[in-house]
């Protein structure tokens, strides 16, 4: 049994995460203001809070003078969060260096970013122990543990070299937010036995994709040489029989939330102006990405500049509205691509523009909730050419905003999210003709298929949301007990 918010004795779900939900501001003399921290995993667990106790571990965004630890800590955790302070420069070689600068681009299959350095190794374990040793000082029996993603996959060994036999029970679940690849890439990485022995310290590990599911046991069998079954893993450690369960968990999105938002005055007046002013007799592609290379950002660019080359009677007619959110701009590779990106969208600009027509309207910003929701309403086709992507939320959001206009979803097949939205349009993002089918397929479809496509897609979105994610998961590792046994 998971345990009962209502139940007031009852213990929180620890989670952990890089980020914490608590986001902190200085704001001088010693005084601070703290907000809630925004994004996927925020508003996934979000709905988990509703039914259960949360007590969450992470960063708060900002370091505070030492003066200030213990009274800061005191006001986060009555918040339901845990800070974990981690000194700036080591904050540097475990996030941007490891994090995103190693495991990132190799999760993604994306080995030419890869920048293999010890030193960042040795910050990843450095912060991962001070992870793991903050949430011991809490934990006690029978309590579960959640950790997220890959920037904290050495915490399941270090949780449990931490407690020792201290604390009976304790059941520790994973679960990665990206793609896991082939074994064959994976072993690549040089800390690749290191990080799969710490995972299986787990009892559950969650992934988004069956895909992902095979590849993390193929790499389990192929590099540690262990017994797989579909499901989980089986080895003996120091003359123990251990067990590890593995599944696919996909995540969602808040449907409910979007329609509420979507039907607001602001959201419906900001479509009706959109569309009768500056989109007026358009067709409108809206994409929204994290500027990342995972994103497939060229290739989209290059698939549309094709478009127009080929289909000459849609330039003035049809535009590309681009979101591309500033993200990781102090690793180097970020930097490259928007440079890249900005060349990119001044050709295509310069070769078809007009007055009153701009080809690719480039966003390098992030846009507030309503904006999204009305650049999403206002649309008639989103485009999703990710060359990797665990799951991509977007597309998601985008199904969940067009109750009345059914507007089709074109998207890269190497997003989790294709494989299980049927009713999409499935391109290959490294094949532009391929692109540009698809983009004039989703053009020209007649209103039927569009709402029959819509309707597949939306009973999906619908039924696996953010809150039924967070509730199968902690439901499974509440069902998996008792906990991973320890050595005797
Ligand atoms: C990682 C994985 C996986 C984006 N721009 C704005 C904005 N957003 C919001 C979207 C969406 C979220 O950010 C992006 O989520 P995605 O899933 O599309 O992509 P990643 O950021 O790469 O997320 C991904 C996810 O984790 C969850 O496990 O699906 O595969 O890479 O919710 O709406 N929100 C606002 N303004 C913006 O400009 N308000």
């Amino acid at each position: 049994e998971i345990p009962d918010k209502a139940d007031k004795s009852a213990r929180p779900i620890l989670i952990a995460a890089n980020r914490t939900c608590v986001n902190i501001k200085p704001l001088g003399s010693g005084n601070y203001e703290y907000g809630s921290a925004s994004g996927g995993l925020v508003t996934a667990l979000n709905a988990l809070k509703d039914s259960t106790k949360l007590l969450w571990y992470g960063n708060p965004g900002k370091n505070v003078p030492s003066a200030d630890l213990e009274k800061v800590e005191e006001e986060i955790r009555a918040k339901g969060a845990v800070p974990v302070w981690i000194d700036a420069h080591l904050m540097d070689l475990y996030y941007n260096k490891f994090s995103n600068g190693v495991l990132w681009p190799i999760l993604h299959y994306h080995t030419d970013a890869m920048n293999v350095d010890d030193r960042a190794w040795d910050a990843y374990q450095k912060v991962n122990r001070q992870f793991a040793q903050k949430i011991a000082e809490d934990v006690e029996d029978d309590d579960m543990v959640w950790i997220h993603d890959y920037h904290l996959m050495l915490v399941p060994q270090m949780l449990r070299e931490e407690i020792g036999d201290k604390k009976k029970n304790i059941k520790i679940g994973f679960f990665l937010h990206t793609p896991f690849p082939s074994s064959y890439m994976f072993i690549r990485l040089p800390y690749a036995k290191t990080i799969l022995e710490g995972l299986l310290n787990c009892d559950l590990i969650g992934f988004h994709t069956y895909d992902y599911v095979g590849h993390f046991l193929s790499s389990c069998s192929k590099i540690l040489h262990m017994t797989t079954t579909p499901n989980g893993v089986q080895f003996v450690k120091d003359g123990v029989k251990k067990s590890v369960h593995v599944g696919a968990f996909p995540i969602g999105i808040d449907p409910e939330g979007l329609r509420k938002g979507m039907k607001s005055k602001e959201v419906i007046e900001r479509i009706q102006e959109y569309r009768s002013s500056y989109y007026k007799n358009k067709k409108v592609i809206i994409s929204v990405d994290r500027l990342d290379y995972i994103k497939g950002l060229p290739h989209k660019l290059h698939a549309f500049d094709m478009f127009l080359q080929q289909y000459p009677e849609e330039v003035g007619k049809v535009v590309l509205v681009q979101v591309a959110v500033p993200s990781r701009e102090d690793v180097p590779e970020y930097n490259e691509l928007k440079a890249q990106l900005n060349q990119l969208c001044g050709l295509i600009n310069s070769k078809y523009a007009s007055p009153g027509y701009t080809p690719v309207e480039f966003m390098y910003r992030s846009v507030d909730k309503n904006t999204l929701l009305s650049l999403y309403g206002m649309s008639d086709i989103c485009l999703v050419t990710s060359i990797r992507d665990g799951m991509n939320l977007v597309s998601y959001e985008y199904i969940a905003c067009h109750e009345q206009t059914h507007g089709q979803l074109v998207i890269s097949e190497f997003a989790g999210a294709a494989h299980s939205l049927k009713g999409c349009i499935t391109i290959n993002p490294w094949d532009a003709s391929n692109c540009i089918d698809g983009i004039k397929k989703a053009l020209e479809m007649d209103p039927e298929q569009k709402e029959k496509n819509w309707k597949k897609m939306f009973k999906y979105v619908s039924k696996y949301t953010s809150a039924y994610w967070g509730q199968t998961f902690a439901e499974e590792l509440a069902r998996i007990g008792p906990g991973y046994s320890l050595p005797r």
